[in-house]
């Protein structure tokens, strides 16, 4: 079997933006036996930054230390990648890329319950609204791998949930 990845990832600018992947991408590694890996937690245990942004009081990601990290493990499959950004992974690493979308409503109260406010808060709803990480995934992916799933409620996630372990029973047909 050829490599078989799913990436999920969300808003820019911070490290931890609410829309719901950490929940989604364990749920579904969880029901399907795939390996969920968190980019933002796997930065922080190996300390791969390369500096500090002080305006948005977060680590900068190195990235080439993250993509040589995870070279191994994406060439043996199965692996479900969350991040908030995705232009410096390879395309080769993924069969499929969900962003999911959380309306700024939702996203606000999710957000301000973090303890986000002013600036940082305001540039991750800046973020959603005007689309800037689905435009990333289209530009650094082929169009039909990108899709957008909808998660403001607790129905949203169970439905798409449902509809990535089809995808993924379908993709396990059509490649074995
Ligand atoms: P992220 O990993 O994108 O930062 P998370 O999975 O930690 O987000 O979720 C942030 C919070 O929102 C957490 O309290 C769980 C909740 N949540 C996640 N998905 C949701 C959904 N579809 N509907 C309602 N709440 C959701």
């Amino acid at each position: 079997m050829g490599c078989f990845i799913l990436c999920i990832f969300l808003p820019p600018f911070s490290c931890t933006p609410g829309v719901g992947k950490t929940t989604l991408g364990k749920e579904l590694a969880s029901r399907t036996g795939m390996t969920y890996v968190n980019v933002g937690d796997m930065a922080k245990e190996g300390e791969l930054y390369e500096g500090f942004d002080e305006e948005y009081n977060c680590p900068v990601l190195d990235e080439d230390r993250v993509v040589d990290e995870l070279e191994d493990k994406m060439s043996e499959g199965g692996v479900i990648v969350d991040y908030h950004g995705c232009d410096f992974f390879p395309e080769r690493w993924f069969h499929i890329v969900f962003v999911l979308r959380t309306e700024n409503s939702f996203l606000y109260d999710r957000l301000e319950s973090r303890g986000y406010k002013g600036k940082k808060l305001q540039d991750n709803i800046q973020c959603e609204i005007f689309q800037i990480l689905y435009e990333e995934a289209m530009s650094s992916y082929r169009g039909e791998m990108v899709h957008q799933l909808t998660s403001n409620t607790p129905e949203d996630l169970e439905r798409n949930l449902d509809q990535i372990v089809r995808w993924i029973e379908q993709w396990m047909k059509d490649n074995n």
